[in-house]
């Protein structure tokens, strides 16, 4: 136990968690496992949102569940510092850079490969030189260009998430005849900024974007057809992790279920889109997803992506 390498700035010598002795040397991408779909674990350090309802809202507590992702043989730690869902107030960069650089430096020092999470192309970089390895860019471009310059001379890997509108409007564009179609041809749409930039085709991951302007039946369809996100030609990222659809699916008694009583029918979709052969899954509980993805290796096994 005592080579556990965990986080400076970890708390008092009465922290539960380890002491970092010697840190460990950084996580590459390049040395991802490409037999199987890749858990990232979500750390959500801020105190409004949905799915974790700030359970991390300071830095101490936000590294442990990273590190606890992390031992649990979580692939990429997800860091973000502001609320995504539909209704959350803005977060200024000064103030997420503030909530997610710390916990970033500990968890890349304790040897983990982190993707930063956020809307804002000054906290991605501020993420990057903490040591984050991947751009999480849940506005899929749509809120700040420079994200697109910043992927291009950084070179880091960069998740187009497909979203329509911001937190405020995104409910009311919920719009589409074709939600699948729609999807691909608008993220292929902000693919081709991404490749105007100088963006590699191999830096991009792309992800449906559940819930980011979808009803319910929509992220159904969406993930039903997950194929057609293939024919982009990159890696996929699915993150369904207890939102709001799930707890529809699970309503009983007319009581909907709760964000913590979505991660059963969280770890199906993880079973199904690793099957489907998605590179990753975005999750908060990663053990039973670790879990599903080996199963679905077993049953459909595969030597590289
Ligand atoms: N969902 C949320 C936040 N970030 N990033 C990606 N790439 N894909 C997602 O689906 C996604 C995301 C919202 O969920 P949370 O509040 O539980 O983090």
């Amino acid at each position: 136990m005592d080579s556990l390498a965990a986080a400076p700035g970890t708390g008092p010598a009465t922290s539960p968690l380890p002491v970092l002795r010697k840190p460990r040397p950084a996580a590459r991408f390049e040395d991802l496992p490409t037999d199987r779909t890749l858990v990232m674990g979500i750390v959500n350090v801020t105190p409004d949102s949905f799915s974790d309802g700030g359970q991390h809202a300071t830095a101490d507590s936000a590294i442990a569940a990273g590190l606890r992702m992390f031992y649990a043989g979580a692939d990429i730690i997800d860091v973000g510092g502001e609320s995504t869902r539909p209704g959350a107030e803005d977060v200024s960069p000064e103030e997420e850079q503030r909530r997610v650089v710390p916990v970033i430096d500990a968890l890349v020092k304790a040897g983990a490969l982190v993707s930063i999470d956020t809307i804002h192309a000054s906290t991605a970089a501020a993420a990057l030189k903490a040591g984050a390895a991947i751009i999480n860019d849940v506005a899929g471009l749509t809120m700040e260009p420079e994200m697109a310059e910043l992927a291009a001379s950084s070179r880091a890997p960069y998740i187009l998430t497909h979203r329509r509108g911001d937190a405020r409007t995104m409910n009311s564009l919920a719009e589409y005849k074709d939600v699948a179609a729609e999807v691909v041809a608008e993220l292929a749409g902000v693919r081709d900024k991404l490749y105007a930039a100088g963006v590699s085709p191999e830096q991009i991951i792309i992800d449906p974007g559940l819930g980011f302007a979808k009803n319910d039946a929509q992220n159904w369809e969406l993930l039903q057809n997950l194929d057609q996100l293939d024919s982009l030609g990159h890696k996929v990222l699915v993150g369904a992790s207890r939102k709001r659809f799930l707890g529809t699916l699970l309503t009983v008694a007319g009581k909907t279920a709760a964000p913590q009583e979505r991660d059963d029918a969280t770890a199906a979709i993880t079973a199904i889109s690793a099957y489907r052969g998605a590179w990753a899954v975005r999750v908060h509980d990663v053990g039973p997803s670790l879990d599903a993805v080996k199963v679905a290796a077993r049953m459909a096994p595969r030597t590289s992506q």
